[in-house]
């Protein structure tokens, strides 16, 4: 059975998963409507892996005799000043997803929940996955210092394919 401070914190997570996820799908839509369709391709990705990491909490708080809860959800922003603010604001997020994924791992070890400390370990490293992808993004731009965003366009998924086989 759950401890329910740590199941609390699980539901809260959620949320923030499904938030994740639809915050991803307006971005690939302002992508989408601004000519960036490698971009928006990405960000489509992004938002269907959001949408697993909701159904893992989802499935592991039922397993251990918790009850999900299924959050109404905020509106996400739909409007990005360019392709570069729009990325700063995915990392800015993955990192607010970071914190919040040690604060589980905090309350898993204040209530001594060592299963569920081991569970979340994935999502721990996950999010190193997410932030330094993200990052490589955000210096790829840099160096393109605005110039040639349509091959940058054209390369974002490789990028992708060559993080993922790095894993
Ligand atoms: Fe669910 O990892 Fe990003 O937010």
């Amino acid at each position: 059975m759950l401890n329910l401070n740590v199941e609390k914190i699980l539901v809260a997570q959620i949320e923030k998963e499904a938030y994740s996820s639809n915050l991803y799908l307006a971005m690939a839509s302002w992508a989408e409507n601004n000519g960036f369709e490698g971009t928006a391709q990405w960000l489509y990705t992004q938002a269907e892996e959001e949408h697993t990491h909701m159904l893992r909490f989802i499935a592991y708080i039922n397993e251990r005799g918790g009850k999900a809860i299924i959050p109404a959800l905020k509106q996400p922003p739909m409007e990005y000043i360019d392709i570069r603010d729009l990325f700063e604001y995915v990392f800015k997020h993955e990192k607010y997803i970071s914190d919040s994924i040690n604060d589980i791992v905090g309350i898993c070890i204040d209530e001594k929940d060592f299963s569920t400390n081991n569970w979340i370990q994935w999502f721990v490293n996950e999010q190193i996955e997410e932030e330094k992808s993200v990052r490589n993004i955000i210096d790829k731009l840099n160096l393109l210092g605005g110039h040639s965003l349509y091959l940058f366009d054209k390369d974002i998924m490789s990028m992708r394919a060559v993080a993922n086989n790095q894993q």
